[in-house]
């Protein structure tokens, strides 16, 4: 049976549903409404005292029973055929209606095509904060779903540290769940002749980033979590609290769904961010679900990366690159 939870946060609503259904219900859609959060879980009643709750009380309070979820809500009013080609253009590119008639409001009736795309990529970069002037924290860890490219975009930032800036930099992982994760950091570590500390729990933490006092810049790699892990995010935080000189910066895969992307912004928010990466810009193949996300992220876009080889494939998160791959799906 599926159930439905309404509260102001992701988190609050997700708190509801296993409070409510059980800590083993199957969470299988997470929309936002006007401010509020909305989770669709699968399970089944528990049964309070000796008659057990019907689904008429539960639809009373806080949780509604529903029946499949509301998937075919979408397309109740298709939206009108764009006419104008920048509107067709960004339409293409998966903005939304709304988003792409803001985008565009008044910039139409002038007919000087640069004119109207200088305008446009200035709104776009308005729109997407980045944090380009900030130099890299001293020490920075990389938080994420599993496979968003954490590891990966550590090398590619400690080569660019050692091989371009001449710094001494250095590694702790705390990922040790899979043998294979710090055979992985240890390549690029003896690829650029750097120490690497692992850490199982915080106070190893401290310890490693201890010995690791003479580097100008350390990276600290973790282990890919599900932002619905509950106990393993609580883990993961008790890390930074132990060592409050760890910065993190989270990275958001740009394949993934909005509502994805979304918990993961809000969930991860357990850890210290100060920034985000975007990983596999060049696999997008949309930038309308990204665009929503980083207008309302509390912390601005510090990297993108934009393909798999080290160290080449990452930059600085830069207002007018940025715009032109949202309308061009090219940074250049
Ligand atoms: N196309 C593309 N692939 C990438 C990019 N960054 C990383 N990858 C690939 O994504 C896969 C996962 O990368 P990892 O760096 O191991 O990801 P991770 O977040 O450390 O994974 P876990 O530690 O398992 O959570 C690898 O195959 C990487 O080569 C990118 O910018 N573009
Ligand atoms: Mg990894």
């Amino acid at each position: 049976m599926i159930f439905r939870f309404q509260a102001p946060s992701i988190s609050e609503a997700l708190q509801l549903a296993r409070a409510e259904i059980g800590p083993d219900c199957v969470v299988v859609e997470v929309t936002r409404d006007q401010g509020s959060a909305l989770v669709a879980v699968e399970g089944e009643l528990p049964r309070h005292g000796a008659g057990g709750a019907s689904a008429a009380q539960w639809s009373g309070g806080a949780a509604t029973a529903l029946a499949p979820p509301p998937r075919q809500l979408r397309a109740l009013s298709p939206a009108a055929e764009p006419t104008c080609p920048l509107e067709r253009q960004l339409r293409l590119r998966g903005l939304r209606p709304g988003r792409v008639e803001a985008l565009l409001r008044g910039l139409l009736p002038n007919r000087d095509p640069a004119w109207r795309m200088a305008q446009l990529e200035r709104r776009l970069a308005l729109l997407v904060p980045s944090a380009e002037a900030t130099s890299t924290p001293r020490t920075l860890a990389l938080v994420g779903p599993t496979g968003a490219g954490k590891t990966t975009t550590i090398a590619k930032l400690a080569a660019e540290a050692k091989l371009d800036r001449g710094l001494e930099v250095g590694f702790v992982t705390i990922d040790l769940f899979r043998v294979a994760a710090v055979d992985q950091l240890q390549a690029y570590a003896n690829l650029l002749d750097a120490p690497l500390e692992t850490a199982s729990n915080p106070q190893e933490l401290v310890q490693a980033l201890r010995r690791l006092r003479g580097c100008q810049q350390v990276f600290v790699d973790t282990a890919g979590q599900s932002p619905l892990d509950d106990a393993r995010l609580s883990e993961l935080a008790a890390f930074f609290s132990a060592s409050p000189e760890v910065e993190a910066a989270l990275v958001l895969p740009a394949t993934a769904q909005h509502s994805q992307l979304e918990v993961a912004l809000e969930r991860f928010s357990a850890c210290p961010l100060a920034s985000l990466i975007v990983s596999k810009l060049d696999e997008s193949v949309s930038a309308g679900d990204l665009v929503e996300l980083l207008a309302q992220a509390p912390v601005p876009l510090r990297w993108v990366t934009t393909g798999q080889r080290v160290p080449e494939d990452i930059e600085d998160a830069r207002p007018r690159p940025l715009a032109r791959w949202i309308l061009n799906g090219r940074l250049a």
